[in-house]
């Protein structure tokens, strides 16, 4: 190779260099980690936020988004979802046929007026979940930068969420270790701890007097009315104890129903009306 040859492909090499930096200038994208926890029906709730950045000196519209629930949730577990900048509504979408491979939530051409702007993207929940399925989004942006368009790389949401039937998220045994009982004992037989552990702020709130259930206790053993005397059922929500106190071991079949009134003669709370808690 000849000396004219080296300096040829060194120029090559350096200009390169300038378009690599050029490309540079591009606007920034970071996932906020938004972690929403449990989702109950019918929330609207919070799940991923983008950070975007621009050059000062930078035009940037942003055309639309694409949303991929990488998650289990499907078409019918999630009804809408909509992008927000600040309190402004920019796009939103109850088109959710394929969001396990990608859907476009058109944005309307919004104008980057600040440098510094956070997509937020909530998912409305549907009233037909099972429980257990997982919404864990990532987004590409769509824009426009001085002029050109351009696409961004997806943006994965780093905390997934996942989709609770409603009421009580988390239920939890706790219960003394099995042990033997003779004639004349009491003793507490079941702890279980019910949790509304949730992104709504909403909490569960129980039935007022009448005929609905409060509790059910069955007996999934052999012992009968002959063997089981009498029960007694605590309730304790937010650190009040709600007793039933010991009455006769009474079931239809066998499972025994306890009412709101068979706790509290007076209600404390209103009966729940509105979305799912
Ligand atoms: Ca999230
Ligand atoms: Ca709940
Ligand atoms: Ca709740």
């Amino acid at each position: 190779m000849t000396t004219t040859c080296r300096r040829a492909l060194a120029l090559v090499v350096l200009m390169v260099g300038f378009s690599s930096l050029a490309a540079m200038a591009l606007p920034g994208f970071s996932d906020q980690n938004i972690a929403a926890g449990n989702l109950n029906p019918t929330d609207t709730i919070l799940v991923q936020q983008i950070r975007i950045t621009r050059g000062a000196s930078e035009i940037v519209t942003l055309s639309s988004i694409t949303v991929q629930n990488l998650g289990t949730a499907g078409d019918g577990d999630i009804d809408r979802i909509t992008v927000m900048d600040g309190g402004d509504v920019l796009g939103e979408t109850t088109a959710i046929s394929g969001l396990s491979s990608g859907i476009t939530v058109d944005l309307g051409g919004f104008n980057m007026t600040s440098t510094t702007h956070y997509l937020k993207i909530y998912v409305t929940v549907g009233t037909a979940v099972d429980g257990g399925e997982t919404v864990n989004l990532r987004i590409r942006v769509h824009y426009v930068s001085n002029g050109s368009t351009y696409t961004s790389a997806w943006i994965t949401d780093l905390t997934g969420e996942t989709l609770r039937k409603g009421g009580f998220d988390v239920i939890a045994d706790s219960s003394p270790a099995a042990g033997y009982m003779n004639p004349g004992d009491a003793d507490v037989v079941q702890i279980t701890v019910f949790s509304d552990v949730d992104a709504n702020g909403r909490p569960v709130q129980w039935q007022g007097a009448g005929t609905t259930p409060a509790v059910l206790v069955e007996n999934l053993g052999t012992a009968t009315t002959a063997d089981i005397d009498e029960i007694r059922v605590t309730l304790t929500i937010g650190g009040t104890e709600y007793v039933k106190a010991f009455g006769p071991w009474a079931p239809t079949g066998t499972t025994m129903t306890f009412l709101y009134q068979d706790f509290v003669a007076a209600p404390p709370r209103s009966p729940t009306t509105g979305s799912s808690p």
